[in-house]
């Protein structure tokens, strides 16, 4: 039996096969977990239905996290098929391209800062606001995905370097605010990892090279070693830790 044996959990960030989240809910299907998936929006609903068919689950709803509306109607909807739920798994994060090449003053704009604050920080609390009276007291755990530019000036990715940072003091006040009610809240920095998101910022390549050079593993990380932690992280395995940043990097963040 799978260590998320009678767990539920919401997936919220699929984009395709290479998403992050997309490693996140293949672990979390192996480990015994029930899963239901949001969309952003319908340019993206086949391949999230997709991935609801690979994890036996039919439970697909749209939500943009930009709009309290549709995470109202979310958890309205996902309350129908489940009474309640244990695990929410935030993979979401956005800034307008522009912001994300060149100097960081450059292409900073308050509305960049702002698209970038909301969709990749604030999202994480508004979730966990919604779903809280569905996962209240049943010993849950929200799991959200960083970025070492949170803490370190990295070039180009700027604004959402900002964004980032955000999220993880989020994280540390989620995980104070909810403690009581037996939610967990954790982060996991993941090194880069090609993806949809990944191909927005400048340069990518070249980060993934130097890490796949430098870092103490002389490799980069899989979607599959990321969600074997998120898994763990999500699961009663990890009890006594939250309000947590976890590196999934190869080591790269300790080099000096
Ligand atoms: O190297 C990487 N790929 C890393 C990613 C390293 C460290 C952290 N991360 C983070 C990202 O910043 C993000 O928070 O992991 C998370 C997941 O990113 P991903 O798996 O790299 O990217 P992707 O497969 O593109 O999924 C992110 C998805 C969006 O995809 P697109 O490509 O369509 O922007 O976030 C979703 C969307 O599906 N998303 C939204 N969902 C609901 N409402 C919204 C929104 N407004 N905006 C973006």
């Amino acid at each position: 039996m799978g260590f998320l044996h009678g767990k539920r959990a919401l997936i919220v960030g699929i984009a395709s096969q290479r998403s992050i989240a997309w490693g996140i809910a293949n672990a979390m299907h192996r480990e015994g977990a029930q899963l239901a998936f949001t969309y952003q929006n319908d340019r993206l609903k086949d391949r999230v239905e997709e991935a609801a068919n690979a994890f036996s689950s039919n439970i697909v709803l749209p939500c943009d996290v930009a709009d309290d509306a549709q995470i109202d109607d979310l958890f309205t909807a996902l309350g129908k098929h489940w009474d309640g739920f244990d695990i929410l798994v935030h993979s979401v994060g956005f800034a307008p391209r522009e912001a994300l090449q060149g100097e960081y003053l450059d292409n900073l704009t308050r509305e960049s800062f702002n698209i970038a604050h909301d969709i990749s920080s604030y999202s994480l609390a508004a979730l966990a606001k919604a779903a809280r009276p569905l996962m209240a007291g049943r010993g849950g755990s929200i799991l959200t995905l960083t970025y070492l530019g949170a803490e370190r000036a990295l070039s180009n990715y700027n604004v959402m370097g900002l964004a980032k940072a955000s999220l993880e003091a989020n994280v540390r006040y989620l995980a104070f605010n909810l403690g009581p009610e037996g939610t967990r809240v954790n982060a996991i920095s993941a090194g880069p990892i090609k993806t949809l998101a990944a191909a927005g910022i400048s340069n990518f390549r070249k980060m993934l090279d130097h890490v796949d050079e430098n870092a103490p593993l002389r490799r980069s990380v899989t979607i599959d070693e990321v969600g074997n932690v998120g898994a763990f992280l999500c699961s009663d395995l990890a009890s006594g830790v939250t309000g947590e940043i976890t590196y999934v990097d190869a080591g790269y963040n300790i080099l000096g």
